[in-house]
């Protein structure tokens, strides 16, 4: 059996979007992939470690470029986290595109204290671009897609004394100097996981590594819970069927919504709150609240709140609008439901008014009025809202764009908190594709603007694929928000 060891890297962030060194706002969060890896790993039977950099030295900053700050534990803790755990393989989770950095540190760390040890990297970010992974020397394999039911077959090769890397689908390696890449099989099409709560929860010393301090989105989230409260999240289902153009996660993961069921989601819950003292819970699903299992999911929690009121639910990545709404009118049973599964802010994501760049809605369905009252009526049950929107898409133009902004603002009244985000290409996204293709940039330039800091929170003037000037662009989007 291998000794294996899970590494979350530091995060790195745009200082000029608003996380300026010292603030420690990088908002950490259990990670889901690790749960499920370290899971699927330890009932094969190895030992297993991890080590969250972003989240043990969350408060830890340092300025590694003009603009560009790391949030995390120094690389000298990974190395004595390496010497100290001895592991056969180091596994690196690559979500990010703007992180690709970190990943590379710590694959340089690992093989910088023994050669021997394997470096694996697996993730979103990773499985869309398996080539520029392996393009550092010192990452040996890229698992792609779903890694769960990749990993220990993976392992089990490398343990091999004959190895065949050649047989396991869903890996990139590489083999005589050339690298191979084996298709990925497709998802699983079951959503059966089991997450391992307790190497990823507790550090060494038994402290908590995710007090809700560290992990809420911002202040609009903080609950009135002592300092000391423990967060989790909650990921009940997989796939999500909206299909945005910007979106990366929909492809890897598919259309069509896998979900583990309501009832064993909400015994993540109970297990979590009752075994582990987690009061703060955070979905992680992208498509949360659309599948009939979710609503039998928070019938549950409502009961179950009359007996643990202290818990409290969130989904700072934000709910459909749509699913607000049943045959033209509000849902105001939702709305109740959420109230009494614990949810005390309510995230819609509106994205853009402008249906041109919107998948995710029908605004003929759905008015602008429609949206305005459900926010009032929202704001009736004693609910906060923060609504999320997104500018900056490839050929809007200023009057859109100005559109967008004035409904954004007539909701300001209402509305706790407006997020905005500039439209960011993500490798794998169609915008990307078609950026490639069409030659709006070349992947040589996009690695280059990653480096400087091309953020989802600043507009980076190269990106700018509007009709808008990007002064004009900023000055708008900055007046938009909360
Ligand atoms: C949770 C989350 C976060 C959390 C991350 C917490 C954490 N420690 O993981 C926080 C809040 C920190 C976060 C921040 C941001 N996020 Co975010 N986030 C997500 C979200 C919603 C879920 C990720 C997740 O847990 N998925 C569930 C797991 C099970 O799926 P998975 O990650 O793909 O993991 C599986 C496989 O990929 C693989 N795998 C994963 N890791 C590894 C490692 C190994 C070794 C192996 C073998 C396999 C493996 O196996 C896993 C299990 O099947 C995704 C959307 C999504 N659906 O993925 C966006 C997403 C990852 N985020 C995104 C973005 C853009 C951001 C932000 C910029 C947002 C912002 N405005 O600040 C920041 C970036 C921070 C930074 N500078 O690094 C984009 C990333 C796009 C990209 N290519 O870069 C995504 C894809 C959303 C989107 N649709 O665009 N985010
Ligand atoms: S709704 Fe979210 S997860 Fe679904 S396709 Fe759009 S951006 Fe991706």
């Amino acid at each position: 059996m291998a000794r294996i060891l899970f590494v979350n890297p530091p995060m790195l962030f745009n200082s000029e979007a608003g996380r300026k060194k010292g603030t420690g706002a990088i908002r950490p969060n259990v990670s889901v992939p690790a749960l499920l890896i370290l899971g699927k790993l330890k009932e094969k039977g190895h030992k297993i470690f991890f080590i969250d950099m972003a989240a043990e030295g969350q408060m830890h900053s340092k300025r590694v470029r003009k603009n560009i700050f790391r949030f995390g534990l120094e690389n000298k803790e990974l190395t004595k986290k390496i010497k100290k755990t001895r592991p056969d393989v180091v596994l690196v989770t690559s979500l990010f595109v703007m992180n690709m950095e970190m990943v590379f540190e710590a694959a340089d760390i690992t093989k910088k204290v023994s050669p021997k040890i394997k470096v694996i990297a697996g993730g979103g970010f990773a499985s869309q671009t398996p080539l520029w992974h392996l393009e550092n020397k010192n990452i040996d394999f890229v698992v792609l897609g779903e890694g769960e039911g990749i990993i220990s077959r993976l392992i089990r090769e490398i343990e091999n004394k004959k190895q065949n890397f050649g047989k396991i689908n869903g890996i990139a390696f590489k083999e005589r100097g050339k690298i191979i890449l084996n298709e990925k099989p497709g998802s699983s099409k079951k959503f059966n996981p089991y997450f391992d709560y307790e190497a990823v929860l507790f550090k060494e010393n038994g402290e908590y590594r995710y007090p809700e301090k560290i992990t809420r989105k911002d202040r609009l989230y903080k609950s009135n819970l002592p300092a000391k409260t423990r967060s989790c999240v909650f990921y009940g289902s997989r796939g999500c069927p909206m299909g945005c153009e910007y979106c990366s996660s929909f492809q890897r993961e598919g259309k069509k919504i896998r979900h583990m069921g309501g009832k064993k989601l909400f015994g993540q819950i109970k297990l979590l709150h009752e075994k582990y003292g987690v009061d703060v819970f955070y979905n992680q699903a992208d498509a949360f609240g659309l599948h009939k299992e979710d609503k039998i999911f928070l019938e549950l929690m409502g009961k179950y709140r009359k007996k643990k009121p202290k818990i409290v639910l969130y989904n700072p990545n934000a709910f459909f609008l749509r699913i607000f709404f049943n045959n033209g009118k509000i849902n105001k049973k939702f709305v109740l439901l959420l109230k009494k599964a614990g949810f005390n802010v309510i995230t819609l994501a509106i994205d853009t008014f402008n249906q041109r760049f919107n998948s995710k809605m029908d605004f003929k369905k759905i008015s602008f009025r429609m949206i305005k009252n459900l926010c009032k009526f929202i704001k009736k049950q004693g609910l906060k809202i923060d609504i999320y929107m997104m500018h900056g898409f490839p050929g809007e133009t200023i009057e859109e764009l100005e559109n967008d902004i004035g409904k954004a603002n007539s909701l300001k009244k209402i509305v706790d908190e407006i997020s905005t985000g500039f439209l960011m290409v993500f490798p794998g996204c169609s915008y990307y594709k078609k950026a490639i293709s069409e030659k709006w940039f070349t992947e040589e330039e996009y690695k280059k603007k990653i480096k400087e800091g091309y953020s989802f929170s600043k507009l980076n003037n190269f990106f700018n694929f509007t009709k808008i000037p990007a002064k004009k662009l900023e000055r708008l989007i900055g007046a938009s928000k909360i």
